[in-house]
């Protein structure tokens, strides 16, 4: 224990002194570390990972292996083996130990401004000790999956740090899943436990989140999993525990239970490798995957990226508008933030409720250094004037960051001038649920000459390629390049694997260009090494920055009795980025109208969630398809987009007169 309050007041003395001594200098500074990070991977990582505490130490040399060479054998990543340690111990713990235990941890607002909470880092460390108890109390082991269904309450981190401190395997689904989509994911990960509320507050909306799981649980038991235990959080603002549905055999208070256990709980120290969760996210085909993040090399990723992207210190008040229930959250909110000894804001409701001017208002109340958010919030923020920012003292803020999908310049000048008073950098982040940490970006400081709209430059240990989108050949790293942006090397924080189907993590990450991990994005390197991440390659559309398969969407809608055939696409949408667009064939053409329409958006809303579903429903009496059967989705884009007269080369086309016809039936 000594040891640990020498190392944690090491680390909290940048608060104590208030030294905020910039951590890349210089060009020069960045350079050098770049180069060590790239040449000696294993040296770099291991010297920056005793910043935490380990159980047991990882040797200097030979913690680290990896293959990501699929004509090699097994693809296989490994960081710090041999250590042990634990990501809860690290985020609280440790700061406790350091006297800041009185410091907050997290600062809540509700979906109502008034509702407000303070949690201290001892409170929040004792919470999570509880709820780690009852997990324990209900046969929760290492290893378990736990599946976290939880609006952005201050449970909602407590739950993920309290799994981690017992070596369970969270897996956090967003509270915007529907219960189909719910289901598939407990049956997925084999979880027996559910962590959830009463309800939530979707600005002037309830939406019962208890009743959502229990309709999960009887479609999981038809899945073959039981829902053994369910503990259920109370939120009377959106729904009071007497008009919950309740099962006494398996439902539990939180309020009722937790305060119960005892407030101490030994954490487990896992191997760096164990898993420490699972995250589900979309691709272009199939069911969603269960992507696998370890221990070690997380924690030592995500907190050094917080550090070096987004110069977060201790005692730094983070504001992230993300939910938990995607990576940003997990990184950016819950565990990054608070491996640096932050102060985390969480607005718990929806950003421009009441109105404009709610972020900034929290900012100036709070005092917040580090802002993170996603472009499409950024616009919608934008849309709804000047006049709100203004009112309130944004001064504090020193990082701007935002991740999710490409910033367009009038929303990156207006996010750096407005909210930035032209004095923050824009940190505006390339990286993925699979990356675990921010890739490329600008650096968060004054000698560096952010782009707008440019995603920057590679962190510690990532190797950006540009490949030859045709021949699959990398183009030279000299000069300006466009094609298909795939990494060369490993990185800590990089997922394992994907909950039970490592072949699937090969084949769809390793096998299309050998030697490298491919990111289904595009990107532009230009004159000065800044990339430019121009979308995705492959049939993944990015709707408000939520990741959204075609195919998910296709396989949704024709589940409908009355569809025969869909093809969805992405188009353009000036808020959200991208919106669906679907082509739908009936099985029969007498009921193409309105009603169909509404009858299979409601149908998308129940088997995804509300996300999801098309803006637009284009009738499709026939889809054009090539001779071998194959959907042309670049026509299909170009007729949703009234681009007709560039469709380019129909020859390979089964049925022209297809074409015709769906641009008759735009708008019908
Ligand atoms: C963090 C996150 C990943 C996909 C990614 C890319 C897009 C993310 C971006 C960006 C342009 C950025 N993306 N950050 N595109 N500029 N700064 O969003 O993870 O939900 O897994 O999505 O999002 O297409 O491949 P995830």
């Amino acid at each position: 224990m000594q040891r640990l309050e020498v190392l944690a007041r090491q680390l909290t003395a940048g608060s104590a002194t208030n030294d905020r001594t910039p951590l890349l200098a210089s060009r020069d500074v960045y350079d050098s570390m770049y180069r060590k990070s790239v040449e000696d991977p294993e040296g770099f990582w291991g010297e920056l990972a005793l910043g935490y505490y380990w159980q047991n130490k990882f040797p200097a040399r030979g913690h680290m292996l990896y293959n990501t060479d699929v004509g090699r054998g097994k693809i296989d990543v490994q960081f710090f083996r041999g250590g042990t340690t634990n990501i809860s111990y690290n985020c609280l713990d440790r700061w406790v130990a350091a006297g800041r235990g009185d410091d907050p941890c997290v600062l809540w607002e509700g979906n109502d401004e008034s509702e407000r909470r303070t949690v201290t880092y001892r409170q929040m460390l004792e919470d999570v000790c509880r709820l780690s108890n009852w997990l324990t109390s209900r046969g929760v082991k290492k290893g378990d999956s736990v599946t976290i269904y939880l609006p952005m309450v201050a449970e909602l981190p407590v739950a993920m740090l309290a799994c981690a401190r017992i070596g369970a395997v969270h897996s956090v689904v967003f509270a915007g899943f529907s219960a189909e989509a719910l289901a598939q994911r407990i049956v997925d990960c084999q979880g027996k436990v559910v962590l959830t509320a009463s309800g939530v507050m979707r600005g002037a909306k309830a939406v019962p989140l208890k009743a959502i799981v229990d309709d999960a649980a009887k479609l999981a038991v038809k899945g073959g999993q039981p829902v053994t235990s369910v503990l259920c959080l109370e939120v009377p603002s959106a729904l009071r525990a007497a008009n919950t549905p309740w099962d006494a055999s398996r439902d539990a208070w939180w309020g009722d239970v937790i305060p119960m256990q005892p407030p101490t709980c030994p954490p487990v120290w896992l191997d760096a490798e164990d898993r420490s969760f699972l995250l589900y996210t979309s691709g272009s085909t199939g069911k969603p995957k269960g992507v696998v993040h370890s221990v070690g090399g997380y924690m030592v990723g995500v907190g050094e990226s917080c550090r070096y992207l987004y110069d977060m210190r201790p005692g730094d008040v983070v504001f992230t508008t993300a939910d938990c229930g995607w990576i940003t959250g997990h990184s950016y909110l819950a565990y990054g933030p608070l491996l640096c000894g932050c102060t985390v804001v969480i607005l718990g409701g929806i950003p421009t409720h009441p109105d404009g001017g709610r972020c900034w208002r929290m900012v100036e109340r709070y005092k917040v250094r580090q802002f993170y958010t996603a472009p499409t919030l950024l616009r919608s923020l934008l849309q709804l004037g000047d006049a709100w920012p203004r009112q309130s003292d944004l001064s504090s803020l020193r990082v701007l960051a935002s991740a999710g999908e490409p910033m367009n310049e009038h929303a990156w000048h207006w996010f750096q001038e407005m909210i930035g008073g032209s004095r923050c950098p824009v940190v505006d982040t390339w990286w993925q649920t699979e990356t675990g940490n921010g890739m490329i970006a600008p650096l968060p400081a004054t000698w560096f000459q952010a782009k707008a709209g440019a995603a920057g430059v590679p962190h510690f240990g990532v190797l950006p390629v540009i490949l030859d989108p045709a021949t699959g050949k990398e183009l030279p790293d000299n000069a300006p390049a466009e094609g298909v942006l795939a990494l060369r090397g490993v990185w800590p924080a990089m997922a394992r694997t994907l909950y039970g189907d490592h072949e699937r993590w090969e084949q769809v990450y390793f096998a299309p260009y050998k030697g490298y991990y491919f990111t289904g994005d595009g990107a532009r390197r230009d004159e000065d090494g800044h990339y430019w991440i121009t979308g995705r390659v492959d049939d993944v559309i990015n709707v408000s920055g939520h990741r959204i398969g075609t195919a998910e969407v296709e396989s949704s809608l024709t589940e409908h009795a009355d569809c025969a055939e869909a093809a969805v696409i992405g188009v353009d949408h000036a808020l959200k980025g991208q919106a669906i667009y679907a082509f739908v064939t009936l099985r029969g053409v007498d009921h193409q109208n309105d009603a169909m329409r509404k009858t299979l958006m409601d149908h998308v809303r129940k088997s995804i969630g509300p996300f999801a579903v098309p803006d637009t429903v284009h009738w499709a009496p026939a889809l054009p398809k090539t001779r071998s059967g194959k959907i042309m989705r670049r026509v299909l884009r170009k007729i949703a987009s009234g681009q007709e007269k560039e469709l380019g080369d129909v020859s390979t086309l089964a049925e022209p007169g297809v074409v015709e016809m769906l641009i008759k039936l735009r708008g019908k």
